[in-house]
């Protein structure tokens, strides 16, 4: 799927990366203003978040930030939109290890519980998410790629015989996302998402059994 197909599903964009990046320095420089900013915004929010901490953070000058970000609003959108730009590659990646497509929801669901976990990326766009209203530019809608991409995959367990028959996969996608996103919210509000995997499990096998078609949860509740 082309990249731009591929990121508008993810409501997000290609970065917008300005001028024509010259050399493989100014890319360098522009992660690392993304990854500072990310760390700050993720620690401390959008509100208390400056470029000058960011610079100072990054070791570099707030020019040299403008260079890459017309604003802090802009930083913000860009660490957002690089957080989605993240998924395509480890979805595409976990369908070719060739499961089966309820296999491939479990498999993937629980990587992207550990990205949760340790990525200040992931981190920061989910704060920024929830700051969504004080961030004056547009950022990608929330939760629509994971929506979309869990109806086709349900969609296929269905096809494959994986479903119980009374479930339908727009509404399993819908239910799923909206439990991911109360696990990860939950466990970062009480443990900063240490136990994000942990609890995400318990999810799996309370939820597999009613969704699976009969006899099939307790082997996908330990897939990997
Ligand atoms: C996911 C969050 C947190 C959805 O896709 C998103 O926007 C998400 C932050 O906005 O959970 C569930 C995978």
């Amino acid at each position: 799927m082309g990249d731009r197909i591929e990121a508008a599903r993810w409501g997000g964009k290609l970065a917008q990366e300005g001028p024509p990046l010259q050399q493989e320095r100014a890319r360098q420089t522009r992660r690392s203003i993304l990854r500072v900013a990310a760390e700050e915004f993720a620690a401390n929010g959008f509100r208390s978040t400056s470029l000058m901490s960011v610079a100072r953070r990054a070791q570099i000058t707030k020019g040299a930030i403008y260079h890459h970000f017309s604003s802090k609003e802009n930083l913000a959108a860009s660490v957002v939109e690089e957080h989605y730009a993240l998924w395509p590659a480890l979805v595409e990646e976990t369908r070719a290890e060739g499961r089966s497509a309820m296999a491939t929801v479990v498999t993937l669901l629980d990587r992207v519980a550990e990205v949760f976990r340790d990525d200040p990326l992931v981190q920061a766009s989910a704060r920024l998410q929830l700051e969504r209203s004080v961030i004056e530019v547009p950022l990608p809608t929330p939760f629509v790629g994971w929506t979309a991409l869990l109806t086709e995959l349900f969609e296929a367990a269905r096809a494959e015989g994986g479903l119980r028959p009374e479930c339908r996969p727009e509404v399993l996608a819908r239910v799923v996302v909206a439990a991911f996103f109360g696990v990860q919210h939950i466990s970062d509000a009480l443990h900063q998402r240490a136990d994000i995997v942990e609890r995400w499990q318990e999810v799996k096998e309370t939820l597999l059994p009613g969704i699976c078609a009969p006899g099939t949860a307790a082997a996908l509740t330990t897939c990997r």
